[in-house]
Order: structure tokens, then C-alpha cells, then sequence
């Protein structure tokens, strides 16, 4: 029976692509499929030959790269058009640590989305430079002040998602691209009331290959979230004008898990 599927998006990391797939299988908790925006570099072909290689390994293949976003909403309908209950997002290069997969997939028992935390107690980033982690936490504590959440990684990038998270999140809407992606995804979970539980993890810099992490991918976040930050207060004033009522706090649902 099928019920995991990890989904790893891919352009230009034939360097990364099998060692992180090999991690995952050696879990023995997850199907992978590899989503590739045609890689100039092979990536894509040595895709199809890890899904020749493995009957658990499956690539899908796109024409334009168009940011981590689009790519992902590949992966899912891939994934809950074949009945995977649970789906799991994990970059390639290796930063996102395969033998956390189990933890994360046992913390969803109890939980709808669960975060791989850099930023709680028992997380952590290795070799990172500076101007990183400064640009991380300042985004994360930015995404806080303004959404009024209480999750210290909302921007990252490992996550396990059941299926009925993603149906309650409804993907249609999605346009964001870039990591502001995975804040979109987390901030409509939230509103819709989903249990979110963060995990921590320790995040190591990728060794191969180069990062696609740009001012344009910095700046959607940016502007989206002060967006999303002052509709969310716009409609708690006409609540509390109108109707005399609060909006339902976003933080209830939130909790982490203690470091091992
Ligand atoms: N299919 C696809 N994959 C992408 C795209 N952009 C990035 N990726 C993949 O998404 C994952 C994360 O990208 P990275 O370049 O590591 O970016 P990042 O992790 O946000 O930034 P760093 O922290 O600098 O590594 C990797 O597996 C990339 O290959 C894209 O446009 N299409
Ligand atoms: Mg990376």
C-alpha cells in the first residue's frame, strides 16, 4: 500500500539528486518523485533512470522552470491524482536530512501539516555564512509581527503534508513562486484551522551545485505578507466595528515538539 510520497523538486542538481533519493528509499517510509523543470545539466535524465532503477521512484518532467512554487503544485496533483495520503516537500541539495522523514511522518499522526524547524529549540543550520541566517530569522520574525503567528520556521522548506491539508488549503488560488510559497501555503493552513506541528531539524548547506535564491524570490515574500499581514488587520477592525466580535486567534493550532 502507497501512502507517503516525497516530492523533490530539481533543476541542476545532478550532483545531489542521487545520494538524497538513495536517503529517502534507505527510510523505507516514502515513495519519491522528482519533479524537473528541464535542467540543462541531465538532471531530468538521471531522474528517469532512478525511476527505471527503483519501482518507488517516479520523475516528472516539466518545460519551463517557472520557481519552486509551480513545481510543487506539479508534484501534488501528481501525487493525490495516485491516492498518496501524505505529502512531503524535501530540496535536493541535500540541506533537508532524509533521516528525519520518520519523526516528521509519526508527528503527523497527530497533526495536518508538520514543519521541519530550523528555529526551534534542537534545531539548527550548518555553514550557513551570516548574511543567511540574519536573512532567515529576520524573514521568519517579519512573517510572525505581521501574520500574527506563532511559528519560528514558516519559511522553510521540509514539510510533511496529509492529503485532506491540501484539500482544505485548496491550491487553486496558489501563485506565489518562490519560498514566499511555502509561507502562502502555511498562512492559508492556519486561517483554515489546521493543527501545525513543528520538528526540529538541523539544515545543512548544500556541498554541490549552486542555490536559486534571489532578491526577486526575497521581495514576493516581502510584499506578500505585508500584504496578507494588513488584510488580516483590516478584517479584524470591520469585525470588531460591525459585529463586536474578534477574529479566531491563528495561533491556537500551533505547537512544537520538545528537543530530543
Ligand atoms: N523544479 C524546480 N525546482 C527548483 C526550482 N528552483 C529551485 N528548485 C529546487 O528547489 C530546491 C531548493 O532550491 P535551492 O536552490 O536549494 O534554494 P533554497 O534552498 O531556497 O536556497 P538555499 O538555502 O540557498 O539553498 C532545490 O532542490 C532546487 O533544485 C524551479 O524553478 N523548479
Ligand atoms: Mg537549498
Amino acid at each position: 500500500m502507497r501512502t507517503t510520497l516525497t516530492i523533490i523538486p530539481t533543476f541542476n542538481e545532478i550532483e545531489n539528486i542521487t545520494g538524497v533519493v538513495d536517503r529517502v528509499l534507505a527510510t523505507g517510509r516514502s515513495d519519491v518523485l522528482i519533479v524537473d523543470d528541464s535542467s540543462p545539466d541531465g538532471t531530468g535524465e538521471l531522474a528517469d533512470e532512478l525511476a527505471a532503477r527503483h519501482e518507488s521512484v517516479f520523475a516528472l518532467h516539466r518545460r519551463t522552470k517557472d520557481g519552486l512554487g509551480p513545481a510543487y503544485l506539479a508534484g501534488f496533483a501528481w501525487g493525490r491524482s495516485r491516492g498518496y495520503d501524505v505529502l512531503v516537500e524535501m530540496d535536493a541539495d541535500g540541506s533537508h536530512q532524509p533521516e528525519a522523514l520518520p519523526t516528521m511522518l509519526d508527528e503527523l499522526a497527530s497533526a495536518d501539516i508538520v514543519l521541519g524547524s530550523r528555529w526551534v529549540p534542537g534545531g539548527s543550520v550548518v555553514n550557513w555564512p551570516l548574511h543567511r541566517k540574519v536573512l532567515s530569522r529576520g524573514g521568519n520574525i517579519y512573517a510572525r509581527l505581521a501574520l500574527g503567528i506563532d511559528v519560528r520556521d514558516a519559511t522553510g522548506g521540509y514539510r510533511a503534508y496529509r492529503t485532506s491539508a491540501l484539500d482544505a488549503i485548496g491550491l487553486d488560488g496558489i501563485a506565489s513562486q518562490g519560498y514566499c510559497f511555502q509561507l502562502d501555503m502555511l498562512w492559508r493552513g492556519l486561517e483554515r484551522g489546521l493543527r501545525v506541528v513543528e520538528v526540529p531539524i538541523t539544515f545543512i548547506e548544500r556541498e554541490h551545485g549552486v542555490s536559486k535564491m534571489s532578491g526577486n524570490i526575497v521581495r514576493e515574500s516581502l510584499v506578500n505578507v505585508s500584504a496578507w499581514g494588513l488584510r488580516r488587520r483590516i478584517t479584524a477592525l470591520r469585525e470588531l466595528v460591525l459585529h463586536h466580535r474578534r477574529l479566531p486567534s491563528v495561533r491556537a493550532n500551533t505547537r512544537r515538539l520538545a528537543p530530543s
